[in-house]
């Protein structure tokens, strides 16, 4: 089953909006396989905006993600990639679609409430960037039939 990388960004955390997200993608039908609030590394954080190296912002965006504790999870699901994306928003806030999370609580492109994962590749990098094996959960959600 395909999985993502999920992040409420210190800003979401210090808003309270840790339980408002994460109901947002249980509501949905996905499943949360792994989930820890925790402080970002320096290094860690470089090592995830690693694209972003040459990018203007990237001292900006490793100084904030380092600011304050994030709340890293793993959801999985059909299509949660992308579909996850979708409900995120745009990356810039001004951008982001009424309903999105960056829609309805984020303003400014600096401080978006959440990351997520932008293909399979990058999830696959991401999650093992922020957890180990033995952190992930392997579990059916009773009723598995209808809900998945
Ligand atoms: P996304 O998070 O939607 O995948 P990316 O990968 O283009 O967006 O950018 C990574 C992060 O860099 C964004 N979440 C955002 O916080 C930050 N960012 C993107 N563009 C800018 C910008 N022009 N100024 C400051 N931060 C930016």
């Amino acid at each position: 089953m395909e999985k993502t990388y999920l992040m409420v960004k210190p800003d979401g955390v210090q808003r309270g909006l840790i339980g408002e997200i994460t109901a947002r993608f249980e509501k949905k039908g996905f499943r949360l396989v792994g989930a820890k609030l925790m402080h970002v590394s320096r290094e860690t954080a470089e090592k995830h905006y690693g694209e972003h190296k040459e990018r203007p912002f990237f001292g900006e965006l490793v100084d904030f993600i380092t600011s304050g504790p994030v709340f890293a999870m793993v959801w999985e699901g059909e299509n949660v990639i992308a579909t996850a994306r979708q409900m995120m928003g745009a990356t810039n806030p001004k951008d982001a679609a009424p309903a999105t999370i960056r829609g309805d609580y984020a303003v400014s492109v600096g401080k978006n409430i959440i990351h997520g994962s932008d293909s399979p590749e990058s999830a696959a990098r991401e999650i093992g960037i922020f957890f180990k094996e033995e952190e992930l959960t392997h579990y059916q959600k009773s009723g598995s039939e209808w809900v998945y």
